[in-house]
């Protein structure tokens, strides 16, 4: 197995907007980021996964951009993200950017002189067709807009502000890599690569049979030579690692994109949870990870998140967000640290941060959900209906503001939020959990503790047990001598483990569990979200 320092890193996720905010505007900033960099420092974490702060009209939270090469006013200065970037790289981290480049923001300079006439020479920047066809986009009913100026439609794989670059275009692959080295020789150290798979279109646009399954947007034909080219012009020449959004992927088509000899990316996200599973489902978790182990495990590098600035907080969504808060919170803590794969850490997961549940549609920002909501009204069915339907899976759910205390806004900000601050900040916030010996944060300290003293965590070959138990998930990982086994009760009722023979023979040592004192009664029977990892002699 080729080491690398990036896959022993614990991947920390910073949604600035909603981390700190130091100038009293209602939304975080970089200045933000610099004065809590010794929380995630301390948490363990070692990379800083940054969301877009470029400028960007924000009809998108920042993924329109709008000016590659600037800094949004919102979150600082160009100057700001210099002292950011020295600050991280002081302690020891290191920081990756947001790279969005299948679509800019409608008022990106390009797209301006794009839409203003069909013998523009940036006309071909974009894609631009006379008929549209039928299918969907991420955000919208269609992936195609008309403007009458030109009589001819762009087409938007998300929102209507958000038109795709036309990636057939050999001066926007320049454009891009220009851009990408700009911030590469700032000294970043890589790049979160947004919908990445999405660069290439199905030849010719033919109309979709089932349109609501947006899959062709994905993984045509020509991704594989963009990105090799992106890699053979830019991204080989620097010590840096990638991270790329492919939703659609399977192990085999993921490792297409993250080979160890494709020269494309090094690692990648897949969604086949975080898309397709609204509640936890644990046979379909486990088959889905042991698909994944065996299809990548050894020729790429895959990830581990249960939660992101696109999916709601993980103990709300999979976990125990009332009885079990704190202990589901740290199961699923355990599972994501153990499995194969870099684990990514969203802010405030640390803390078990939960969903939220606003009483309107007007106190959420988010372009998906309210364009959906639009939609759907429009077609007739009852806003409240729609309203509750929707809430669940929210991109707003995680975007909320994080916890720092139980001040006015849970010392988020001075002003007035951009958005509304969970209510229970009161009971869950970082200054709490830091008094707390007991808390989540000092768990996930723990954790990636543990992962950095011993590389069976990162290393270790992986075996499920248990396959069919309805509630417990366990595996062990074994690296030379060294094997550990992990067990997980994802219920909220008790959970009885019958190990198999070989292992209860086994003598064993407990290096982590989620309950502060260990039953002592029965160690085969674990409590709800029980959560323990083994060290077999
Ligand atoms: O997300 C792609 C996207 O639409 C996700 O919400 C999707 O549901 C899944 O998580 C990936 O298949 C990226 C950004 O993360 C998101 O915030 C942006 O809105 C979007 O692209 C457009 O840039």
């Amino acid at each position: 197995m080729n080491k690398a320092w990036w896959k022993e890193a614990v991947v920390y996720q910073v949604y600035w907007r909603s981390f700190k905010d130091t100038d009293g505007d209602g939304y975080g900033d970089l200045e933000g980021v610099i004065r809590k960099l010794d929380y995630i420092r301390d948490l363990g974490a070692d990379v800083i996964w940054l969301n877009p702060c470029y400028g960007s009209p924000d009809v998108d939270n920042g993924y329109d951009i709008s000016d590659y090469r600037s800094i949004m006013p919102k979150a600082g200065t160009m100057a700001t993200f210099e002292l950011l970037l020295d600050a991280v790289h002081d302690r020891g981290m290191k920081l990756i950017m947001d790279l969005v480049v299948n679509h800019t923001s409608d008022q990106h300079p390009w797209f301006k002189e794009s839409r203003s006439s069909k013998d523009n020479p940036k006309r071909d920047y974009y894609i631009w067709r006379k008929d549209a066809n039928n299918w969907r986009s991420y955000f919208t009913p269609s992936t195609w807009e008309f403007e009458e100026r030109t009589g001819e439609h762009y087409f938007h794989s998300f929102a209507v502000e958000q038109p795709d670059l036309n990636w057939e275009n050999p001066k926007v692959r320049e454009e891009i890599y220009d851009m990408m080295r700009f911030w590469l020789d700032k000294g970043i150290d890589g790049f979160r690569m947004d919908v990445i798979n999405l660069l290439a279109k199905q030849f010719g646009f033919p109309d979709a049979e089932k349109p609501d399954n947006i899959s062709y947007l994905g993984n045509n034909p020509g991704i594989h030579e963009y990105l090799q080219e992106m890699h053979e012009n830019v991204l080989k020449h620097y010590d840096i690692f990638t991270v790329g959004e492919i939703p659609f992927v399977t192990p085999e088509d993921g490792l297409l994109y993250v080979g160890e000899n494709r020269g494309e990316l090094d690692t990648l996200f897949h969604f086949e949870v975080c898309d397709y599973m609204a509640h936890w489902d644990i046979q379909r978790f486990k088959e889905i990870q042991n698909r994944w182990y065996d299809g990548m495990w050894g020729k790429g590098w895959n990830s581990q998140f249960l939660n992101n600035h696109d999916h709601t907080r993980l103990v709300s969504r999979f976990g125990n967000d009332t009885t079990y808060r704190v202990e589901s919170a740290k199961c699923f803590a355990t599972m994501l640290h153990t499995l194969p794969g870099m684990p990514y850490i969203f802010q405030g997961e640390e803390i078990g941060m939960t969903g939220v549940r606003f009483e309107s549609i007007d106190d959420y920002n988010d372009i998906a959900m309210k364009n959906k909501y639009k939609e759907e009204v429009e077609k007739g069915r009852h806003p409240q209906e729609v309203f509750e339907e929707l809430l669940h899976l929210s991109r707003d759910n995680s975007r909320t503001p994080l916890h720092w205390d139980d001040s006015d806004n849970a010392g988020f900000t001075d002003g007035k939020p951009w958005i509304r601050v969970n209510p229970n900040y009161k009971e869950i916030n970082v200054q709490q959990a830091l008094a707390d010996p007991n808390s989540v944060y000092y768990y996930y300290q723990s954790l990636i503790r543990l992962r950095k003293e011993n590389d069976v965590m990162v290393y270790g070959s992986y075996k499920p047990i248990l396959g069919d138990h309805p509630q417990i998930y366990a595996y062990t990982r074994v690296l030379g001598q060294e094997e550990w086994l992990v067990v997980l009760n994802i219920s909220d009722q008790a959970a009885e483990m019958d190990l198999p023979d070989s292992m209860s023979k086994q003598s064993r040592n407990i290096l982590i569990t989620n309950y502060a004192e260990p039953d002592l009664n029965d160690e085969f029977r674990l409590r709800p979200y029980e959560a323990r990892i083994y060290r077999l002699k």
